[in-house]
């Protein structure tokens, strides 16, 4: 192993033994720019592993907020501000009890490397707070993002931080906190946030980016293959916004979605997530206050396994859309045998380190959340472009946009794969594409 990658593993694995899913992030990007590190010395010379995956700055804060029954509330709120050689700081806000600074930070790496990926002037950023939404009440939801907002706007800014939504944030979310912002700044300035609905300043798409923009990703590599998406069974996990806009897509380019699935369990529906009925139920499910993936089961008249993963379903292509660490070990071994050829990362990081080896070992083709999920915040990057020329594109301006910067993520992956010897490896393509930019920015701006 490269020795200036090895010490600063070493030393990540000292200094930062209590974050789990960050050392997991670091050890993966890495370990893929072995070969970098080892042509360009002078990233050594500036410390730039280093620097990397040491955040600009870690915000955590108290939110206080009143309930139904006019008690208080404590969560603890976070912002990391991870890398902004690029660009202001980019990246969503997760609601959801999981959520803690090893999360947040492992979300904030991958951010800045994948918003790096995009083509456009984004740097990396996340937070999000261990606030849980599930079962609240609307008006809960509402106090709940104002008293968060109350705090969290010294910190964003529209040349400076860029939130939007993730798990447990979306449309409502998002209207509630710019509402927030707006009162306590008195300025228009709806740029600070991105998500937002089409009446104030949302971008069209934006909804459905995430899940087209990883189905435009997945059509370049069934290029490569010669392949072809139509008569395809893909097998999804998840029930929210991505694996609705990744369901919609695959079913308009002629596939057959057969599982999603939610935290207790999956539904197996053999006739396909397909009618524009059952892929708008998914959105009328997560919008009800007891959410529960169920529903769907009961709705269709469909096998619901509780407690179970979709992973020992056959299908042709994977992609896990629901969170991270999905897929494990024995995960992995089920996908492998059911001789499919695709696994398309659609959440952050929802396969282990050694579960995306044995894949690939296995023969898959594994393309890394990074690149594949591109889609959602490229397009909250055109409504920060929107939002700042005071316009609105047409839905076919931000679609045929979306399209270009999918393919240029693919094809900077695959190029960059390539330029170090390592055949068709999208997983080590995309962190070495992403990495060079992001590095090469840092070099020119100086040591800090
Ligand atoms: O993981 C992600 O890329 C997001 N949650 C979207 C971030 C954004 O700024 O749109």
């Amino acid at each position: 192993m490269n020795g200036y990658v090895e010490r600063v593993l070493n030393e990540t694995r000292e200094k930062n033994s209590n974050e789990p899913e960050f050392l997991q992030t670091v050890e993966e990007v890495l370990t893929s720019l072995e070969p970098v590190i080892q042509a360009h010395p002078e990233y050594e010379d500036h410390a730039i592993l280093e620097r990397m995956i040491e955040p600009d700055r870690v915000i955590e804060f108290r939110v206080v907020w009143e309930d139904d029954e006019g008690k208080p509330r404590v969560n603890r709120g976070y912002r990391i501000q991870f890398n902004s050689a690029i660009g202001p700081y980019k990246g969503g806000l997760r609601f959801h009890p999981s959520v803690n600074l090893s999360i947040l930070k492992f979300l904030g790496f991958e951010q800045a490397l994948k918003n790096s990926l995009t083509t456009l002037p984004i740097g990396g950023g996340k937070g999000g707070s261990d606030f849980d939404p599930h079962g609240k009440s609307d008006k809960e939801i509402m106090r709940f993002c104002q008293a968060f907002m109350t705090e969290l706007y010294r910190h964003i800014g529209i040349n400076t931080d860029v939130p939007a939504g993730d798990i447990g944030v979306g449309g409502r979310e998002i209207g509630y906190m710019f509402g927030q912002y707006k009162r306590i700044r008195d300025a228009y300035e709806n740029g600070v946030l991105t998500g937002k609905g089409i009446p104030y300043g949302g971008s069209l798409l934006r909804p459905e980016a995430t899940g087209f923009g990883a189905l435009y990703y997945a059509e370049e590599v069934f290029r490569h293959e010669n392949d072809m998406i139509k008569g395809k069974t893909f097998v999804l996990s998840g029930y929210g916004n991505v694996t609705w806009g990744t369901a919609k897509k695959i079913a308009e380019l002629g596939g057959k979605v057969v599982t999603i699935s939610g935290h207790n369990g999956y539904v197996y529906d053999p006739d396909g997530v397909v009618t524009e009925e059952k892929i708008n139920y998914l959105l009328e499910m997560r919008l009800s206050r007891n959410a529960n993936v169920k529903m769907y089961a009961d709705r269709f008249d469909c096998q619901f396994f509780e407690g179970q993963k979709p992973w020992g379903v056959k299908g042709d292509v994977y992609m896990p859309c629901a969170t991270q660490n999905e897929v494990g070990m024995e995960e992995a071994k089920l996908i492998a045998e059911s001789g499919a050829k695709y696994y398309f990362e659609v959440a952050n990081m929802p396969t282990s380190n050694e579960a995306i080896e044995y894949l690939k070992k296995a023969g898959l083709i594994v393309a890394p959340s990074k690149a594949v999920n591109a889609g959602g915040v490229a397009v909250s990057a055109l409504e920060m472009s929107q939002n700042s020329q005071r316009l609105a594109w047409s839905a076919e301006e931000v679609d045929e946009k979306l399209h270009t910067i999918m393919k240029s993520i693919h094809d900077s992956s695959a190029s960059a794969a390539e330029r170090y010897g390592l055949g068709y490896d999208l997983v080590k393509g995309a962190n070495i594409s992403g990495f060079e930019k992001i590095a090469n920015a840092m070099l020119a701006q100086g040591w800090y």
